[in-house]
């Protein structure tokens, strides 16, 4: 895969020579080029913002400086001639983007190339994301319902997603099947040793050797951390795969399947 990343702060991309994702890159698994904006614009001044058509707070970022950037990045990539039909996908970190998630990380790392535009200020002048169309799947993202200061922080985290799925770049992939998301449910809770820790006992189940009974105990350990913490994700849950065993699990929590999905019995309290 090929990851470009557009910003006016180019040092802040620097933990993605680091750790999981900075090997990636050495071995080659991951193509990364940070781009400083500054460098497509043309006054002395290396104006990359102005103030915003109709008043208000802030600055907006220009968009020639963007179309120059973007375009060379588009320039550079793979031609349909050297087999890469597909148009890179551009995603615009923004709190007024798309909700990004794990379904959306798996989706992403099939990609050829991404690149990122990392806004700051009050964003970049809207002509640019209808321009860019023209070249690029263009996806505004956001990681969620709060603000912060540009995209640099929010591709720092979706990359770090993204990348971890790249064949080879997490050494053991089935770390990967089993962790929260991954199956639409939180993770369940795990121990090491010492098995007794201040007066704190490692649930006897996972000391039993009783592989089945361990999984049975982890599944119904995921319902319950995902009832009690987001319940949001249980109305999406697929119910229709369940056990008779996990359905009295989360029958205990409150839940009856109702076609196929859970649904939070009117009369059921909190699931903690
Ligand atoms: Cl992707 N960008 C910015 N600037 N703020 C955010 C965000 C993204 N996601 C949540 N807040």
């Amino acid at each position: 895969m090929r990851i470009d990343v557009v910003s006016i702060f180019p040092e802040y991309l620097a933990p993605l020579e680091l750790s999981l994702i900075g090997k990636a890159r050495q071995d080659g698994l991951l193509e990364l080029n940070v781009h400083d904006l500054r460098t497509f614009t043309t006054d002395k001044h290396r104006t990359v913002d102005d103030t915003p058509y109709g008043g208000g707070a802030g600055m907006v970022m220009k968009p020639e400086p963007w179309a120059q950037a973007l375009e060379s990045i588009a320039k550079s990539g793979m031609t349909p001639e050297d087999g890469a039909a597909k148009k890179p996908v551009l995603i615009v970190p923004s709190p007024a983007g798309e909700r990004f998630n794990q379904a959306l990380a798996y989706e992403l790392a099939d990609e050829e190339q991404l690149v990122f535009a990392c806004g700051r200020y009050e964003g970049i002048d809207e002509r640019v994301i209808e321009w860019a169309a023209g070249h690029f799947t263009v996806r505004p993202m956001s990681l969620g319902d709060y603000v912060l200061n540009g995209g640099e922080v929010a591709v720092l985290a979706m990359v770090e997603a993204i990348g971890r799925l790249l064949p080879g770049v997490v050494g053991n992939p089935e770390s990967l099947v089993e962790e929260s998301h991954s199956d639409g449910l939180l993770e369940y809770p795990v121990y090491t040793k010492p098995s007794s820790w201040r007066d704190r006992e490692v649930p006897a189940i996972l000391l039993s050797g009783n592989h089945g009974k361990i999984a049975q105990w982890r599944r119904h350990e995921q319902f319950r951390r995902t009832a009690a913490r987001r319940p949001d994700l249980l109305a999406e849950f697929d119910a229709g795969g369940l056990t008779r065993a996990d359905k009295a699990a989360f029958g205990e929590l409150g839940y009856d399947v109702v076609d196929g999905r859970l649904r939070l019995r009117p009369e059921a309290g909190s699931a903690d």
